[in-house]
């Protein structure tokens, strides 16, 4: 069997962004979790800082539009994550999120897949194919809850491609599954597609595309 042709890279992770040098300046607006500074937050609002990261990374959670909630996790006790003072009821870990999340916000994110050379084990490859010339890709976060909007935009020359996000479920939005002839149609060369999808399930898991042997382009959210 002939080797994987190409290399995508990408990731939907639910943290940070890493360098991507050239990139760096035209990405630091898909920061959406970063950008407001701690000592502005409400004390209400969960601050999240995932396990062994760097001191900046920090995610910061809004869920403003959940009247009454306020944040009941701290660094040493994740268990109950937000809890409503007044009527008892609480997001924790024993809630069964396939049926109930909270709501959070809209986070917006542009993955632009294209070609450049890579060398991943020792041997260069010419075609390498990646998401925003970086490779893993970017990281994605959101905050339980939050809705999740990715933009793809297909710079490969003569590849279609769609992205799947691992591990989301995709309840009410088979739509959005990124599976090619299956739930949708490839995004052709030069065209994009925009994914929306509820952050139903927490935790970290990776997107990928989802086109014939492209499964190798991929990242972490
Ligand atoms: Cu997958």
């Amino acid at each position: 069997m002939a080797p994987l042709p190409t290399f995508w890279a990408g990731v939907l992770y639910v943290f940070d962004i890493l360098s991507f040098s050239s990139w760096k300046s035209s990405l630091s607006l898909q920061q959406p979790l970063l950008k407001i500074p701690i000592h502005h937050q409400a004390p209400k609002h969960p601050i999240f800082e995932p396990p062994n990261s760097p001191e900046n990374e920090v995610i910061l959670c809004d869920y403003s539009a959940m009247v009454g909630f306020e944040f009941c996790s701290t660094r040493e006790d994740r268990s109950c994550w937000i809890r409503n003072y007044d009527t008892g009821e609480e997001y924790n870990i024993s809630t069964d999120y396939e049926k109930y999340a909270p709501t959070g916000i809209k986070r917006h994110y542009d993955l632009y897949a294209s070609e450049m050379s890579l060398n991943l084990d020792g041997v260069e490859m010419h075609n390498g194919q990646v998401f925003n010339q970086s490779y893993p890709g970017p990281k994605i976060h959101a905050c339980w809850g939050d809705t999740i909007e990715v933009t793809v935009y297909n710079n490969l020359e003569k590849n279609g491609t769609s992205v799947h996000w691992h591990g989301m479920r995709q309840f009410n939005t088979p739509e959005m599954d990124g599976v090619n002839a299956v739930t949708q149609c490839a995004i052709a060369p030069y065209q994009s597609f925009t994914y929306t999808f509820k952050a139903q399930q927490y935790g970290t898991s990776w997107y990928h595309s989802h086109y014939s042997l492209q499964v190798c382009l991929c990242g972490v959210k």
